[in-house]
This record gives structure tokens, sequence and C-alpha cells, in this order.
């Protein structure tokens, strides 16, 4: 083993170069370590090629040597899915790092699989055009993780997730053959769609390395609130009700009670609106036009089930009231090393959810604690939980709360993927007969499970 994984190096930095393979343990530690701590692996080799050519030459030799391959953008995500558990060979895409011109006539762009979101949306903005999918890593996740993650964010309700903004895609398949579309073509049902099939395939059907997006008009004039709710129940009704009636909304995000007072003494700032409610919204309306009096008309008509108002008149005003829902994650970072439920609920179910859920933790780990948070208007709810003294909780936790979810209707994973967190609990939304054309479809394009073969389907014996 050691000999095949010395001579695969070697081979390896005859394509990328000596200093694009890394092979030692102080060097390849943050490539192997997942953001939140909780996954730990450890890899022979981390590579990084500098385009799609050299990608598909390490993917073919890896193959051949007969080792597996796991593909890792930013490595911000949260399911375990990009970092090595089982001692595969890391692939890193961050070179990978084009940005072509935009194509203002048709409001798109074509970009490297590991250009970051914050450069994505910095390369659009003098085009006055937006990138449709933005999210609190936007400093380090890449565009080839957010489209194998199917990524969602804060701006969901209005342009969908990242399954949404692709027009085309190229990546490499795990024989190293390329496939490449990347016409952008609005309309063309020339057979099956990659497309679709890579968004959420994390990293186990073929490497990302460049896509097409679509663009949006960029939105210059903004409004941004925070309302406080004494009740989950009518932060709920308040997001319906706003999804109704305001034609320029951008974002309905939640912060829960316990969520909201770890987040203020987090940045230690007193919770600005509202300090002994058990919800929070931060509803932001974007238009061309000063989208203030709509959104103001709009909590006006909620009446009562708005218990107090504080609305953003400036950027700075407007960066403060997002950093409580924005800093929550590292807020519970520096707390411990939580588990992340990523969960979608209807809207009828989702008040049921937030009020039973800590129970449902209890059962299993009385000490542990438990943060909820969100996207409320697409019905998103992050449940962290943190054991005693910010240790792990439970593993019992997080299948108890997965259950229940899938009882009431509602998905595991939201957003985040399924990764090798929720591999064996994939069967709670997914029948036997699905899981089955998943791996029929694996198959067909990995059949030696070289890409990720840890991640996303349940174990074979399972
Ligand atoms: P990585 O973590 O490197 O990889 C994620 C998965 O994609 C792995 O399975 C990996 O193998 C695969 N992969 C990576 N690149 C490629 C490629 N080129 N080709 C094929 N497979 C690939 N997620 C949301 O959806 N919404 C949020 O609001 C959100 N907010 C976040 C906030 C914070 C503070 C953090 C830390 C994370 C957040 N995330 C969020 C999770 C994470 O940012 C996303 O899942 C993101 O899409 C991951 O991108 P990445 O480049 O870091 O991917
Ligand atoms: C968010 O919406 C991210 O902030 C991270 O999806 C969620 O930390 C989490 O659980
Ligand atoms: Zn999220």
């Amino acid at each position: 083993m050691t000999e095949r994984i010395s001579e695969l190096a070697r081979k390896l930095k005859r394509i990328v170069g000596d200093t694009h393979v890394l092979e030692a343990t102080d060097l390849t530690l943050s490539y192997a370590t997942d953001w939140t701590g909780r996954f730990r692996g450890h890899t022979p080799i981390v590579v990084r090629p500098a385009d799609t050519s050299e990608l598909a030459q390490v993917v073919t030799l890896t193959g051949e040597a007969e080792l597996k391959i796991v593909p890792q953008g930013g490595n911000t995500g949260l399911v375990g899915g990009g970092v090595p558990l089982n001692g595969e060979v890391v692939l890193s895409t961050t070179r990978l790092d084009q940005c072509e011109p935009v194509d203002q006539l048709a409001q798109q762009v074509t970009l490297g699989a590991g250009v970051t979101l914050a450069r994505a949306q910095a390369h659009v903005a003098p085009s006055d055009l937006d990138i449709g999918v933005d999210l609190a890593a936007r400093d380090s996740c890449t565009i080839g993780g957010m489209i194998a993650t199917n990524a969602g964010g804060i701006n969901v309700l209005r342009y969908g997730a990242m399954r949404d903004q692709l027009l085309g895609l190229e990546a490499v398949l795990a024989d190293g053959s390329i496939i490449s579309h990347l016409e952008g073509l609005e309309k063309d049902n020339t057979g099956y769609h990659f497309p679709s099939l890579f968004a959420g395939s994390e990293g186990t059907l073929g490497i990302i390395t460049k896509a097409r997006l679509r663009l949006h008009p960029h939105m210059a004039e903004r409004c941004t609130a925070m309302l406080a709710f004494s009740t989950v129940d009518d932060a709920v009704a308040a997001t319906s009700a706003l999804r109704r009636s305001v034609p320029s909304l951008h974002a309905v995000e939640v912060v829960f009670r316990a969520a909201m007072h770890l987040v203020s003494e987090h940045i230690d700032s007193s919770i600005p609106v509202g300090p002994k409610s058990d919800a929070w919204l931060i509803v932001e309306a974007a238009a061309s036009s000063d989208p203030t009096e709509e959104l103001a008309s709009a909590i006006d008509k909620l009446g009562t089930l708005v218990t107090d108002v504080g609305v953003a008149l400036d950027g700075q005003h407007r960066n403060n009231l997002w950093q409580y829902r924005e800093k929550v994650t590292e807020a519970i970072s520096v707390k411990g090393t939580p588990h992340k439920l990523d969960v979608t609920l209807g809207a009828s179910k989702l008040a049921e959810f937030v009020h039973q859920v800590p129970s449902v933790v209890s059962e299993q780990d009385e000490d542990a604690s438990v943060y909820m948070f969100g996207h409320l208007g697409d019905g998103n709810v992050h449940v962290n939980v943190l054991g005693k003294d910010g240790s792990e909780p439970s593993e019992l936790v997080d299948e108890a709360v997965l259950e229940y979810v899938a009882k009431l209707g509602g998905s595991i994973s939201a957003e985040h993927g399924v990764g090798s967190a929720k591999r064996d609990l994939l069967h709670l939304n997914r029948s036997h007969t699905e899981i089955s054309a998943f791996r029929l479809i694996k198959h067909a394009l990995d059949p030696h499970r070289v890409l990720n073969p840890h991640v996303l389907l349940p174990k074979e014996d399972s």
C-alpha cells in the first residue's frame, strides 16, 4: 500500500507540480477535518489540480492505483461529505478558480468550480447582476461545492436553490472522461439533464469543474426589519402572510429563543427588539425602487401577531440586524461541537416541531442543549444540539429527531445534504426502490466506486 501511494504521489507531481501534492500530516490536516471539528479523517495525499485536464488525469491515475477520492471545495460542508473519513485521497478544487467574462446579453456567467461564492458575487457585481444563492459561508464555500450539495441559503424563496441557477455543467467522471455542456441555452431538451443530476450528488457521480449560472438583476434598494413574536405559531403565520403580500420579499429568516440569547451574548450586543420573545424574524425586501413602504405596510397588517419591530434605515444598521442570524453558527461553534440537523417541515407542522424537539432530544440525552434557527420562508429549521459542556451529544439524538421529522412528513436534509452523517438514515425519506435506483445510477457512472464511496448512499448491508 505504502509503495502504491508513493508511486501515485510521484505520478501526480508530474501532472500538477510538486507543490500541489501534499503528503505531510501538518499540511494535510486542515483538509482532513471539517468546519465543525466533528468529522476528523486522515489522508495520504491532497492533490490540487489547476484545470480540467489535470483533474481528469488525477482521477484516472488515482483510480488505476485503486485508491478512492474525496472531492473537496471550500470544506464548509456540514455533513461530513468532503473530508477523508476512510483514508481517501483528497482532490481539492480550489485552483479551478477561473471566472469567465459575464455574458451581459444572456445574463449568465461560466465559473470554475473552485471560485468562492464571495468572488463570484464580486465578479458579477459591476454588471449589476447577482448570483441567486447567498449564504454566510460565502468567503470560503465554492461554486462546485454549492452545486454538489445543492446549497440553499437565504434567498431560496425568491430565486430557488443552486439547482435552479444551473444552465450548464462541465465535470470529470470516475474514469477520467469529461462531460461538458456550457452553452447556457434556456431551452435545451436534448436528453438527460446532467446539471439536475449533479446538483445534490455530493461528489459521488463526478467532479464538477465548471458551471454556467443564471444571474439575476441586482436589487439595489433594500429594507431589512427584525420582528419579535411571543409564539412560534405567530412567526409561522406572519411568514405566510408576508410571502403572500410582499412581491419584493427577498429573505425571511428565523432565530428561536435559545439561539437568539446565545448569539447576542456572542456578539456582545443586546437583543434589539422584544427581548423576552420566543421567535424573531429577519425580513428583507429588495427591489429596484425603495421597497420600504411595501414592507412597512405588510408588517402593519400583521397587527398584534408582531409584538415589536426594528427597521434598519442604513447599511450599517442592516448588517447589525443580520449578525443576529448569520453569527448563530459561529456562536454555537465557540460553545462546542454540535450535531447539526438540517430539516424542512410543511408550514402546518413547523410550530409543533419547534415545540416538541427539546423534549425529543432530552429523552435521548438529558444534558443536551438545543439551538434552533433557519430559513422560515422555506420551512427550513436548523436544529443544533450540544452535549454536556459543549461535547457532542448522544448519537441517539440524531436518529430520534430525524425520525420525528419523517413522521411529520418533513425532509431530513433541507440544504446541507446527506454526507456521511445521515447516509444510514436515508431510508426515513427514500423508499427501498428509490435507494436501489440511486445505486444503479452510481454504478453506471462510477462502477468501481472511486468517488466519495462512503457518502450519501447507505452502507450496502443496511
Ligand atoms: P465542501 O465542504 O468542500 O464539500 C461539500 C460536498 O460537496 C462534499 O460531499 C464534497 O465531496 C462535494 N464537492 C465539493 N466540491 C465538489 C466538486 N467540484 N465536484 C463534486 N463534488 C464536490 N449551506 C446551505 O445550503 N445554506 C446555508 O445557508 C449555509 N450556511 C452556512 C454557514 C456557515 C457558517 C457554514 C460553515 C456552512 C454553511 N452551509 C450552508 C454549508 C456549506 O457552506 C454548503 O454546503 C456549501 O455548499 C459547501 O461548499 P464547499 O465548497 O465548502 O464544499
Ligand atoms: C445557516 O443557515 C447554515 O446558517 C448553517 O445553513 C446552519 O449551522 C447550521 O446548522
Ligand atoms: Zn441554512
